[in-house]
């Protein structure tokens, strides 16, 4: 009698109905954030200044990645001048300048650093600031988007002796941040 109810219950198993349906193609992808900067080299230079002398250059800012940024520049000189020559020197950079030399500085834009000292060694904060988040200054960029700085560099003429023969040289670093959960 056992044996027989056995054999009865495996005939009842499997055999329902089912269905199935799967929702595919959910991808997550990250973002970039890249700056560029054109010239990337020697955007200023001035050999033999003499007082009064002033140099003036664009600076191409793009956001090359694919989120919105904000981004800070930082003026660090070499040490071998030890901000002698570059303390001397003034800088000064606008945004919305309509024509990017020392005749047309004055003409249009929004200063956005200076009249300032060129840079130091230990770094100075020429716009915003690198820190994280946004502070007083940091340009934002759309993804994609540039802007035009307009940065002049001058030997006042108030420059004595002191300063002859002298050569400072300045690294400008741009860094970008995303903007995106980043208040
Ligand atoms: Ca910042």
């Amino acid at each position: 009698m056992a044996v027989a109810l056995a054999g009865l219950t495996t005939v009842v198993t499997g055999a329902f109905f089912t269905g199935t349906q799967s929702v595919t193609g959910n991808t997550f992808s990250t973002g970039t954030v890249d700056v560029g900067v054109s010239p990337a080299a020697t955007a200023l230079t001035f050999s033999a200044m003499a007082p009064g002398d002033t140099v003036t250059a664009p600076l191409t800012v793009s956001n090359t990645g694919t989120l919105a940024q904000r981004y800070a520049v930082l003026s660090t000189t070499d040490a071998t001048d030890a901000d002698f020559l570059a303390a001397q020197l003034q800088m000064t950079i606008k945004s919305g300048v309509t024509t990017c030399t020392t005749a047309g500085f004055t003409a249009t834009g929004t200063v956005l650093y200076g009249p300032g000292v060129l840079g130091s060694t230990t770094g100075t904060k020429v716009i915003g600031d690198a820190a994280q988040g946004a502070q007083t200054g940091d340009r934002t960029l759309a993804a994609g988007g540039s802007e035009v700085l307009c940065a002049q560099v001058t030997l006042p003429t108030s420059t004595g002796n002191a300063y002859q023969n002298a050569t400072t040289t300045a690294t400008l670093r741009f860094d970008a941040e995303q903007t995106t959960n980043n208040p």
